[in-house]
């Protein structure tokens, strides 16, 4: 519910810093090192115009940098494995270069770490242990060989909002490449049926309900996990830009049943597909649901309408699910 603060808060820091370059650049003036370079061109100078552009940056959506704010994040371990759980190491460096070792904990936790293949395969949700020396540590296992994408989301103690870093890893092998699965509205996890309506709108929040239902009946005896009903982690193909957006409501509020509906108010930066992944808990196991969805030009309609000649490469979408 934070998103559209958050995702404004990033486009004044992300204006801040265009001002702070162009003052240093200002400043500075036309450096030894610029006036001998001849490819220099003159249009070059017509970007040093501090102009509304300064103003109107975009909002830089999260988990695309692997160093913001000053905050970096930096794996320990070379490459996820296949095989057996392997321990994976990585560290948060602070401003000061060094690991931070307080955190100010965002539901429950003091980092959630996100791994997903770069096909939007593959995904978990885990929670590593810090280590004393600031070294966040979990035993992990990749699902299958590919380029991996880790989020580590986290606020340091005495920073006013959370941050999403993002850095690639690769589990070494055989990478078979899953196209994205088609648009739908009903995902089976687990023996689960969670459905979606609502539709995503590019800068707009967006009202998301996702209902749980086992066996054909409604579930409403959803668990807490982590503080909430549901989590859900909205993630942007093409460049797997990250969302995270947890529900109205929290268990225990007086108004907020546990289930069979969540109801979530998601923010996506842009038209374009997306895959989202619902965790929630029943029953003592957390279960991921995942979704693909559009938001602007190829929305999916709440029905299909299936007519014509089958869509043969669509065929075989929709047979792979979050883990
Ligand atoms: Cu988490």
């Amino acid at each position: 519910m934070n998103t559209p603060l958050k995702l404004s808060l990033f486009g004044l820091g992300l204006a801040a810093v265009f001002a702070a370059s162009y003052g240093a650049g200002h400043l500075a003036g036309p450096s030894p090192a610029a006036a001998d370079n001849t490819h220099v061109s003159p249009t070059a100078h017509s970007g040093h115009n501090p102009g509304p552009a300064a103003t109107t940056a975009p909002a830089v959506p999260g988990g695309l940098q692997t160093t913001q704010d000053g905050y970096r994040l930096q794996p320990l371990t070379p490459a996820l494995s296949t095989g057996s759980p392997t321990p994976l190491r990585l560290a948060v460096l602070g401003p000061d270069g060094r690991p931070v070792t307080a955190y100010t904990p965002t539901h429950d936790k003091d980092l959630h770490l996100i791994a997903v293949r770069r096909d939007l395969t593959g995904f978990q949700h885990v929670h590593p242990t810090l280590g004393a020396d600031g070294v966040w540590q979990i035993d992990l296992k990749a699902p299958a060989a590919g380029q991996y994408r880790l989020f580590a989301d986290f606020q340091p103690a005495g920073r006013d909002r959370p941050l999403t870093l993002g850095v690639d890893l690769p589990a070494a092998g055989d990478y078979q490449p899953q196209p994205l699965p088609a648009p739908g509205r009903t995902t089976t996890v687990d023996g689960y049926t969670v459905t979606l309506d609502g539709d995503l709108v590019a800068g707009t929040s967006s009202k998301l309900t996702l209902t749980v239902a086992r066996d054909g009946k409604p579930v409403t005896d959803l668990q807490p996990y982590l503080a909430a009903y549901g989590h859900l982690v909205v993630l942007r193909d093409g460049d797997l830009a990250y969302l995270h957006v947890h529900p109205d409501g929290a268990p225990g509020d007086g108004r907020t049943t546990a289930g069979p509906q969540i109801v979530f108010h998601a923010e996506v930066p842009s038209d374009g597909a997306y895959r989202l992944f619902l965790d929630f808990q029943h029953a003592g196991a957390v279960r991921t649901a995942a979704f693909t969805a559009v938001a602007g030009q190829g929305a999916p309609a709440a029905s299909p309408a299936p007519s014509g000649p089958a869509p043969a490469p669509s065929a075989s979408h929709g047979h792979e699910g979050g883990h």
